[in-house]
């Protein structure tokens, strides 16, 4: 499956990374490092270096519990963690709740450090969502997936992405992507075909304008790959 290799890929590139030379280092400073680090000494101990992903990324949580008696929209959204390398990103995955074990009506987002996943975030403003819709229960492998190609910068127009949320309803569960540019349809088109791609989705799926959205809840798709 494209997700795991392309997974695989990412790790390997930080792994090949991890292995370049200190570019601080002189010529003959960089054989002796190397030379070094086969030498079975115990002051010789690995270090294992995290794996920096090249973005931020904060999991958002919206509380169903809360929501029945919110006065707006949103206010009780929180956001419960950011991240920065991919063994953060793990041990979080390992610890929430996949979608098919939240309560009906939670919202999981997981946007870049610093976009608040809201229409009135400036730099979600002018931009749009790709949505793919699920049986209750049926979306946990879809969710890893878009998770990973978005912390692994898979996408070749990854600077458009905003973030990703999954919505759990009674009898479905959505994952939306969230882009910047909603008029940039090539960009808006190369997510979407690469997204369903990462999924194997088969079906037809529709990109909508937030601003759309703002004004009327059967927003029609301007979009659809
Ligand atoms: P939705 O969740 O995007 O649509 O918005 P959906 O899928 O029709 O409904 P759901 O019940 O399955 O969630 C639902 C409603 O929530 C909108 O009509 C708005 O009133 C409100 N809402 C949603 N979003 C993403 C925003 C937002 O970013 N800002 C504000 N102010 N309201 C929002």
């Amino acid at each position: 499956m494209g997700v795991e290799e392309n997974n695989r890929k990412s790790m390997s590139i930080n792994e090949e990374e991890n292995k370049k030379p200190n570019p601080d280092l002189k010529d003959d400073e960089v054989e002796s490092a190397e030379e070094d680090t086969t030498l079975p000494s115990p002051n010789n101990d690995i270090v294992e270096q995290p794996h920096l992903l090249e973005h931020l990324w904060t999991f958002w949580f919206d509380n169903p519990s809360a929501k029945s008696r919110q006065a707006a929209w949103g206010s009780s959204m929180r956001a419960i963690y950011t991240f920065s390398t991919v063994e953060q990103f793990w041990s979080l995955y390992n610890n929430i709740h996949h979608p098919s074990k939240l309560a009906v009506g939670a919202d999981l987002h997981c946007f870049k450090y610093k976009i608040e996943p809201k229409w009135e975030d400036p730099v979600c403003a002018n931009g749009g969502k790709w949505t793919v819709t699920f049986h209750r229960g049926k979306s946990d492998m879809s969710w890893l997936y878009t998770l990973l190609a978005l912390i692994g910068e898979q996408f070749d127009y990854g600077d458009e992405i905003c973030g990703a949320v999954v919505n759990v309803r009674g009898r479905q569960e959505k994952i939306a992507l969230w882009t910047k540019n909603a008029a940039n349809e090539t960009a808006q088109i190369s997510i979407g075909k690469q997204w369903k791609e990462i999924l194997d989705h088969k079906e037809t799926i529709g990109f909508i304008f937030h601003e759309d959205a703002k004004h009327d809840r059967g927003a029609k798709n301007r979009y659809t790959v």
